[in-house]
């Protein structure tokens, strides 16, 4: 059962039992005809309650047998999930967090604080907000830390489990704005950027959806591109950011498919995906497991510019399953 049931179901309890102490704490003072009448719609209330919470658990139970046999007759098994249903903060146990600035001169300093559970999803919040730098010096080349000041901040989240082939099904909705770039993308765990793989399930800017995969060249930090990029209006929805919508990836050592709502956006050969240099990554790099990421970046090289978007605002993911052949 999730726990956001339970939690729900003592809440109940509790106001029940709360609102009855109050009602027939007037009682030495004797009962009035409308206070027997409060006491008995309360009642009736909290069996109804009750009830309501005793059909829930058989249902919450089909929705997760409808989930586990999905995919079952292509003979795959579930075997990673994450529905975001513990409201609060993210789970330690599944996710870590990138720290600070981290790639593409991205404007935004990542922190755990930005990400949060509610509802059944995760939220990551973009926000516009100013703090001194940290890692600020003088007089640094480096971009990180030549920045006085940090002027956003948001959340990206990383996978402690990591898998190699699989069917990955992501529920989410974005804010298609300027100077946003949320992504859906997984990362080799072997290697040098890019010579350890990127997939690009989903990223989002300059109101084009993309769907790639890259990995190495001979030159280091220079990444071979398999891309592909649709334009939002293609979608001919313009409520199309409004919706929640549903990323696939299929990969197997063949190839690598990227799927949006069931059309597939990007096929990846695996056999061109070479790695000419293997001094820093594996020959074959999406032939080796790959962990996920999640995250709202903001501006940088492709993201745009965010001054005249609103902030907050949010990234939502309902869930992320993981579906292997056994
Ligand atoms: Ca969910």
């Amino acid at each position: 059962m999730p726990k956001h049931y339970g939690k729900l179901a003592i809440k109940r309890k509790r106001s029940h039992t709360k609102a009855l102490r109050e009602v027939m704490s007037t009682k030495n003072k004797g009962l009035s005809m409308t206070k027997i009448l409060s006491i008995a719609l309360l009642l009736l209330f909290a069996t109804s309650c009750q009830n309501e919470l005793k059909t829930q658990a058989p249902k919450q139970a089909s929705v997760q047998e409808k989930i586990t046999s999905k995919y079952k007759s292509l003979g795959y098994e579930l075997v990673w999930q994450e529905e975001f249903n513990s409201d609060g903060s993210v789970e330690s146990s599944k996710w870590d967090f990138e720290q600070g600035f981290q790639r593409n001169h991205e404007l935004q300093w990542y922190q755990e604080d930005n990400a949060f559970c509610e509802d059944g999803k995760l939220f990551i919040e973009g926000r516009r907000e100013m703090k001194a730098n940290p890692s600020f010096k003088a007089k640094a080349n480096n971009w990180k830390e030549k920045r006085k000041n940090i002027y956003y901040t948001s959340s990206c989240l990383t996978s402690k489990q990591s898998w190699k082939y699989g069917r990955f099904e992501i529920k989410a909705r974005l804010k298609a704005a300027d100077g946003l770039w949320p992504a859906i993308w997984f990362l080799g765990t072997e290697g040098q950027w890019p010579s350890n793989g990127e997939i690009d399930l989903m990223e989002y800017y300059n109101d084009m959806i993309l769907a790639n995969a890259c990995w190495g060249t001979k030159r280091p930090y220079q990444a071979k591109w398999d891309s592909s990029k649709t334009p939002v209006k293609d979608f001919k929805d313009p409520d199309w950011d409004k919706k929640f919508h549903i990323w696939k990836m299929d990969w197997d050592k063949d190839s690598i498919k990227l799927f949006l709502d069931d059309q597939l956006l990007n096929t990846i050969d695996l056999k061109k995906a070479i790695n000419p240099d293997t001094s820093r990554g594996p020959k074959e790099p999406f032939q080796q497991a790959h962990y996920l990421l999640l995250n709202l970046a903001i501006g940088g090289t492709n993201g745009g510019d965010p001054s005249s978007t609103p902030f907050p605002n949010q990234f939502e993911i309902d869930y992320v399953r993981v579906y292997q052949k056994q």
